[in-house]
């Protein structure tokens, strides 16, 4: 498979709602579209999901753009690729942003996808017909607004949610849920914003509410933090931002930092590094499941067919855009079910038709490299 062209689009798409997390406020969404062109006429479309702002992990739309424009693209175009790993090979120790990285990574296991006429899940060994989901729910300005979007979300049938807690939004708002709903799949995401020395009280009071995870309590360099807490709880802890390669899941496991790790292709720099993170994980217990960044239908595209894999048993992190936004750039878009399970496609390729005119309506700014 030979690239003979790549475009790269900074998009900008309004959010319907804005989300508050331990970190801040998104009220838009940045997100970087890139897409290879081969010799043979195929496009391969891929999402590099950013943030407004170089928060939660590395890399903004700007950045993205330079790394994928300046660095990656040269290296790609006019190559032959039998692999992803080949293809990823060509760049990943020169363009240091891994969120740079995933979107020409997914494009380029879409063309594969084309080229092989198989479905993106089956080219990545996924066996399910369907997969579970649950909503992340971000920080509210009132606990009643939280119950009313975690009780709109349990008619709706999700599995599961998991809601966004930062020091002093925790043990009220858990004891509210949990006085309404004492049996619900129920899960925290602390996004790095705890301390072990000045918030061990509020982390050791979250093991009484039978929660299935604590996602990412401290810093996402503080593993041996997350050893001594797994430690003492019973709760499941699971890594989010600490994991970026599979060496740091080696390192989280060797020190039992861990029972759990949301694998996000995007954080990780696509699904060359999900896979091998996901089997290091499963081969060392480690239960494993999909996490999100509010991609667009293109990005969730191939967080679907990962999740479709065996591996994944707990429910993705896959609000349906409209939780988010006011269109997809696919259509038509994923659904959930009434049983809480999205569909995973099977027809050849992505398994979604990409609306090149909405990406063109959103695009803000345009590099070709050819
Ligand atoms: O910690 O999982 C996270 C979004 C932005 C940054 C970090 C996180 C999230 C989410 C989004 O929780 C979940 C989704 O994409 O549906
Ligand atoms: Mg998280």
């Amino acid at each position: 498979m030979e690239i003979t062209r790549v475009e790269i689009r900074k998009l900008r798409l309004p959010l319907t709602t804005e989300f508050k997390y331990s970190l801040g406020e998104l009220t838009h969404k940045e997100t970087v579209i890139t897409s290879l062109y081969t010799k043979d006429g195929l496009v391969g479309y891929g999402e590099s999901s950013t943030l407004p702002a170089p928060i939660y992990y590395q890399g903004s739309a700007d950045e993205c753009i330079h790394q994928q424009a300046d660095i990656i693209a040269p290296r790609i175009i006019g190559t032959h690729f039998a692999s992803a790993t080949a293809f990823r090979d060509a760049y990943k120790d020169h363009a240091s942003s891994l969120t740079a990285q995933t979107g020409p990574e997914c494009a380029f296991w879409h063309l594969l996808a084309q080229e092989k006429q198989v479905s993106l899940t089956s080219l990545l060994g996924g066996s399910r017909t369907e997969i579970p989901v649950g909503e992340s729910i971000g920080i509210k300005d009132t606990i009643e607004e939280t119950l009313q979007e975690v009780e709109q979300r349990l008619n709706e049938g999700f599995i599961r949610v998991k809601v966004k807690i930062k020091p002093g939004w925790d043990i009220t708002l858990l004891t509210a849920i949990r006085e309404k709903w004492p049996a619900m799949d129920l899960a925290v995401d602390g996004n790095a914003g705890y301390r072990l020395d000045m918030h061990e009280k509020a982390l050791r009071a979250l093991d009484s509410f039978r929660l299935s995870m604590i996602e990412q309590p401290l810093a996402a360099d503080d593993l041996t933090g997350h050893a001594a807490l797994q430690h003492d709880l019973k709760t499941p802890i699971c890594l989010d931002e600490s994991i970026a390669t599979v060496e740091d899941m080696a390192t989280a496991t060797s020190l039992h930092a861990c029972k759990m790790v949301n694998i996000k292709p995007i954080r990780v720099g696509g699904l060359v590094a999900s896979l091998q993170i996901s089997e290091y994980a499963t081969d060392h217990n480690i239960r494993v499941w999909c996490g999100g960044m509010f991609e667009t239908g293109i990005g969730r595209a191939f967080n679907i067919a990962l999740a479709a894999r065996e591996a994944f048993t707990y429910p993705a992190d896959m609000s349906p855009y409209q939780f988010y936004f006011a269109e997809d750039l696919i259509e038509p878009s994923y659904i959930v079910k009434p049983n809480g399970h999205i569909d995973v496609p099977e027809q050849p390729g992505l398994g979604y038709i990409v609306q090149t005119d909405r990406i063109e309506k959103y695009t803000v700014e345009k590099r070709v490299v050819s």
